[in-house]
């Protein structure tokens, strides 16, 4: 039989399970009873009354707006306060707190919508140790984290495109996750959590002045049954019936450090292997893929220096096929989408993209580049490639 004591002393505890927060008033109700956000007066209001001045309340940990741009998870004031979280507003009927949980170097999480930030966001940090974050699933239900570049700018590779000085490296996921730097801002990526082990993003940001480098970045934890969750292996997953795909650190500037072989360098970025799946959505059956507005946007390989406006972005500066060795995008079984006429292969490089449709199921684009930009016995160096930016647009059934 339950001690009065006890009881009380079981409806004080506050813990979250599965996602939801049971949580009682009656440390609140200790606090004042209004408080303000936003200048705006919040009654508190008592919920199902189970024992004379206590009362319990469930809610959903579920994602909540916040009066910026970050948002914030639904959690108790305690739980916030607990986890070191800025309350931004309220949710949950009244009953919870907006929280926004922001961390930096040298962090672990297991909170849903963690937010990884440099050291004095957003104002640029100099560089230093290598800045990590240990992400843990917040619960068994949780399959993927998604990884929102909110705002990703570090140091450009070097020429040849290795991220030499400074990298962002994601290990402990069940996905090959390719190291990248430069502009990444927009970009996002899905890493399937590999059972219970964590996920680890580290930035390797070397000391260095006069560099506005700087991140802030989303980290979602997704249901295996969340809509919104990549099919496994798929590191880019884009929505939506038109969309526009870039590859990392894309960007209309040239790197200004030189390559190996002496020549203007790249944007674009070393190793690369991996798929951009395209959900398909309902109704439609093929994809069009042509590259974006620019005269940069699809320069994958060769010389875009040695190149004028009559090649870049034309059918001239295009290649595909045998003359795609080193860095190629691959889409499968293509028609050209102007004439209907198959491709006769799924590589593309060179400096420019004739427009293709692909009917081929799911939807997958893959990206892959070597190990530098240098010269081969058979084809001089790259020369300032910055990588490509696609729209794509699905076709109806
Ligand atoms: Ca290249
Ligand atoms: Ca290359």
């Amino acid at each position: 039989m339950f001690s009065k004591s006890g009881w009380i002393y079981l409806t004080v505890v506050l813990v979250t399970v599965n996602g939801l927060t049971i949580h009682s008033d009656l440390d609140d109700n200790y606090d004042k009873s209004v408080e303000s956000y936003n200048g705006t007066a919040v009654q508190e209001r008592t919920g199902k009354i189970l024992f004379p001045f206590v009362s319990i309340v469930r809610f959903a940990n579920t994602e909540c707006a916040s009066t910026n741009t970050m948002n914030g998870t639904c959690l108790a004031r305690r739980e916030c306060n607990d986890l070191q979280g800025t309350i931004t507003g309220i949710c949950a009927s009244r009953r919870g707190r907006c929280c926004v949980i922001s961390r930096s170097c040298g962090s672990t999480t297991n909170v849903n919508n963690t937010y990884f930030s440099s050291p004095g966001y957003p104002a640029a940090f100099g560089g230093g140790a290598t800045c990590s974050i240990i992400v843990n699933r917040c619960n068994n239900n949780v399959c993927q984290l998604r990884i929102d570049f909110l705002d990703l700018v570090l140091a450009q590779p070097n020429g040849d495109g290795n991220c030499v000085t400074d990298s962002i490296t994601i290990t402990g996921g069940n996905t090959v996750v390719p190291v990248i730097c430069g502009d990444n801002t927009g970009q996002t990526i899905y890493v399937d959590f590999n059972g219970n082990t964590a996920i680890t993003i580290s930035i390797a940001a070397t000391l260095a002045t006069a560099f506005g480098r700087r991140w802030n970045i989303k980290l979602v934890q997704l249901g295996c049954d969340c809509p919104g969750i990549a099919p496994n292996g798929c590191l880019q997953y884009y929505r939506g019936t038109t969309g526009t795909i870039r590859s990392f650190n894309y960007g209309g500037a040239a790197n200004v450090a030189l390559s190996a072989s002496l020549v203007t360098g790249t944007r674009q970025i070393v190793n690369m292997n991996y798929g951009i799946c395209i959900r398909m959505e309902a109704g439609f059956c093929a994809i069009d893929y042509t590259q974006s507005a620019g005269l940069f946007t699809f320069t994958v390989s060769g010389d875009v220096e040695g190149a004028d406006n009559t090649v870049l972005g034309t059918a001239v500066g295009a290649a595909n096929d045998g003359a795609c060795t080193t860095d190629f995008v691959v889409i499968p079984n293509p028609t050209n989408s102007a004439t209907g006429v198959a491709v006769g292969t799924d590589r593309f490089c060179g400096l420019g993209f004739v427009p293709v449709r692909s009917a081929a199921k799911p939807f997958v684009l893959y990206v892959v580049t070597n190990g530098n930009e240098g010269a081969t016995p058979t084809s001089p160096p790259d020369v300032a490639n910055r990588g490509f930016s696609l729209t794509y647009a699905q076709v109806a059934c």
